[in-house]
Formats: structure tokens, C-alpha cells, sequence
């Protein structure tokens, strides 16, 4: 009988190892509203409290820290939840004919 090739032996002796999991963390996104001069305040409160489920409280510190700085971040989600955020606020906005604007950018 002729003698196993090398590779022939590898073979045979190799166990059964998993993979290990090679899994990476989505990518997140800052979902963004903008400051503007005609929204009213209650309504921009109104918005976080809905779509970003905050309390009343919070909703007013994000809403002024936008209002005081030009923007300010509602939330981190991953990329579909984001722009689902960003498309709900923008047309809900639009329907209630105030120019609010949210947008997303990606987190560092
Ligand atoms: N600047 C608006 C006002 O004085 C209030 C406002 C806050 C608008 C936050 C938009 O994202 C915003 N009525």
C-alpha cells in the first residue's frame, strides 16, 4: 500500500472547528434636527416626545439646546432606523406646514 500524501493526512486529522464568529457592530447614525425661525417651540417638543420617545423635560433641553445652537441630536440608530426617523419628522413636519428639517450623519 502506497504511503498517504501529506495533504491526505491533514485532512483526516482535522478536527471539526467551528468558525469563529467574525460579527461587526452596525454601523450607527446621529439623527440631526435643525434650528430654524418659524417653528414653533411646543411643536419641535411635540416631535421629540412622539418620534424620539423623550419625556417632556428632555424634549425642552434638546429643543432649546437646538434652538440655542443651530442643531442638536435627537438620537443614534442604526442606518434604516435613522432614515425612517428622518422621513416620519420631515413629512409630519411638512403636513403641519412648518419647515422643521431632520437629517442623519454618520457616527463617528
Ligand atoms: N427657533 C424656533 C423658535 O424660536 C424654535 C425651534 C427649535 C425650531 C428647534 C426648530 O429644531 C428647532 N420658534
Amino acid at each position: 500500500m502506497s504511503e498517504q500524501q501529506p495533504h491526505e493526512r491533514y485532512n483526516e486529522d482535522l478536527a471539526l472547528l467551528e468558525d469563529r464568529p467574525r460579527l461587526k457592530r452596525p454601523p450607527l447614525y446621529k439623527v440631526l434636527l435643525l434650528n430654524d425661525d418659524y417653528t414653533p417651540m411646543e411643536f419641535v417638543v411635540h416631535i421629540l416626545e412622539t418620534f424620539f420617545t423623550m419625556d417632556r423635560q428632555t424634549a425642552t433641553r434638546i429643543m432649546l439646546e437646538v434652538h440655542t445652537r443651530g442643531m442638536g441630536v435627537c438620537g443614534v440608530f442604526t442606518r434604516d432606523v435613522a432614515q425612517t426617523k428622518v422621513v416620519q419628522v420631515n413629512h409630519y413636519s411638512k403636513e403641519h406646514e412648518h419647515p422643521l428639517k431632520c437629517t442623519m450623519e454618520k457616527d463617528s
